[in-house]
């Protein structure tokens, strides 16, 4: 089962990618953060940012700092990174729900900037990690600031994580919920099917407002109005306690132990532990690594199912695994503690024909595969980004490097698309995306 050498990248296709990236980056720069899109997402978004940052890296890194910054300069006091930050210069019907729907109470986010209360997976420890490990490189000024934004974001990532692991444990099993699709940041995924069936769907509440992003891509590639009135009706359960956690599993509809997001949690704990032991904190250093540790078993005790042999998300409300098999179920490959056996049941189902690379979103048998809509099959660069560090971690050398050229292909050949149709690798969504730029440039480098 061995394929064919990959034929090597041709230089100037390199070089004509890694210009086109730079200029997508160029393009979304708003000032002090990045957008990942200038129509279709005209503010700045958590976990995108982090991708972001981790391509500019390479060619600014004073930007990457600066969007980190800005995105925790909004942070909650108590702990949690909100999904989206608002650009006051943006107005609320360039972008729904903007941040008059999401009505955020004045304790919550301290910027002068609105936020929404929900949060995305915490890939900023990583991020913050992964620019300080480049700055080096770019002088000692670079260095000097790389240390000084180090030292910033430490206790706020570290707050975050905290969030997350203790107000996010609604389960009780020491993982954390999301308690809203968009805080997958894989919105409409078919991991959440079952668990959005028990949310109600309210068409008339959604009529009452204009959904922004059918005036700016094809409906046909975006949720549908039946996700969209779930996705709103999710928001005014959450808003109606000030985005309070206490107590959140007896009010709201919807809570969901992902594994991705929480592979990302633990990743998050490792960064921190590599970040700590850079700044001197080796006592903490160990902490972080023991919560890396706790994370990873968690997840093999909680979302691992033997029948599938793969990870899947549990609905905390029903006890239940979601039966969907989907790239998030794959994600787990990132936790270099993972044990082998698992390790290898991982790799079985990426190679199966439900899977192969670069990941598609989801299973490419299931009957409800849909090459364009969203999380639900087309294949994005940020979780093939995640599936090749994952390769890497376990030492797949070749299959990591044909992922790597597999994607530079896709991108230089269809443009810096949000997504790509999995069979034909036409490029869908926002047509210059900041993560496939920024995520390209790191590919390259
Ligand atoms: C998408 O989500 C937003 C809501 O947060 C949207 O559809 O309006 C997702 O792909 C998410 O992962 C991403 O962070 C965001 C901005 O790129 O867009």
């Amino acid at each position: 089962d061995h394929l064919p050498p990959t034929p090597a990248l041709k230089p100037d296709m390199s070089a004509e990618l890694w210009n086109s990236a730079v200029r997508v980056l160029e393009t979304n720069w708003a000032g002090d953060h990045m957008v990942p899109s200038r129509r279709l997402y005209p503010h700045q978004w958590s976990w995108d940012a982090a991708f972001i940052a981790i391509g500019l890296a390479y060619v600014n890194p004073t930007r990457a700092w600066r969007d980190l910054r800005s995105l925790f300069e909004a942070q909650w006091p108590d702990g949690r990174v909100p999904h989206i930050v608002f650009d006051p210069a943006t107005a609320e019907a360039d972008y729904f729900p903007g941040p008059a729907f999401w009505d955020v109470p004045a304790y919550g986010n301290r910027a002068a900037r609105g936020s929404t209360g929900i949060v995305q997976p915490p890939m900023h420890a990583i991020a913050a990690w992964e620019v300080y490990r480049h700055a080096a490189a770019h002088g000692a000024n670079c260095a000097q600031e790389a240390r000084t934004e180090l030292e910033w974001l430490y206790p706020r990532l570290v707050a975050q994580q905290r969030y997350l692991t203790t107000d996010r444990n609604l389960g009780r099993g020491g993982l954390a919920s999301i308690v809203h699709p968009w805080e997958s940041g894989l919105d409409n995924s078919p991991a959440w099917d079952e668990a959005m069936a028990n949310v109600p769907a309210d068409l008339a509440l959604l009529s009452q407002y204009r959904r922004r992003d059918l005036d700016v891509s094809d409906a046909a590639h975006r949720p549908t109005d039946l996700d969209y009135s779930r996705y709103v009706g999710l928001v005014v359960s959450y808003r109606a306690e000030g985005y309070a956690d206490a107590g959140l599993l007896d009010r709201h509809a919807f809570a969901v132990e992902c594994p991705a997001f929480n592979s990302i949690l633990a990743s998050a704990e490792l960064a921190l532990a590599q970040i700590a032991g850079e700044l001197g904190r080796t006592a903490e250093a160990a902490t972080h690594r023991h919560r890396a540790a706790q994370i990873t078993a968690a997840i093999i005790r909680r979302l691992w199912n033997e029948e599938t042999g793969t990870f899947h998300a549990l609905d905390v409300h029903t006890g239940k695994l979601t039966p969907a098999n989907c790239v998030s179920g794959l994600l787990p490959l990132m936790l270099p503690d993972l044990p082998a056996d698992l390790v290898q049941a991982i790799m079985n189902e990426m190679r199966s024909n439900r899977f192969g690379l670069p990941v598609p979103s989801y299973d490419r048998t299931a009957p409800d595969f849909d090459t364009m809509r969203y999380w639900r099959g087309p294949v994005w660069i940020n979780v093939n980004w995640l599936v090749r560090r994952g390769l890497l971690m376990h030492g797949f050398r070749d299959e990591a490097e044909d992922l790597r050229t597999a994607m530079v292909r896709l991108v230089h050949r269809n443009g810096h698309f949000e997504y790509f149709h999995p069979t034909t690798g036409e490029g869908l969504g926002a047509p210059t995306f900041s993560w496939t730029a920024a995520l390209s440039l790191d590919l390259l480098a």
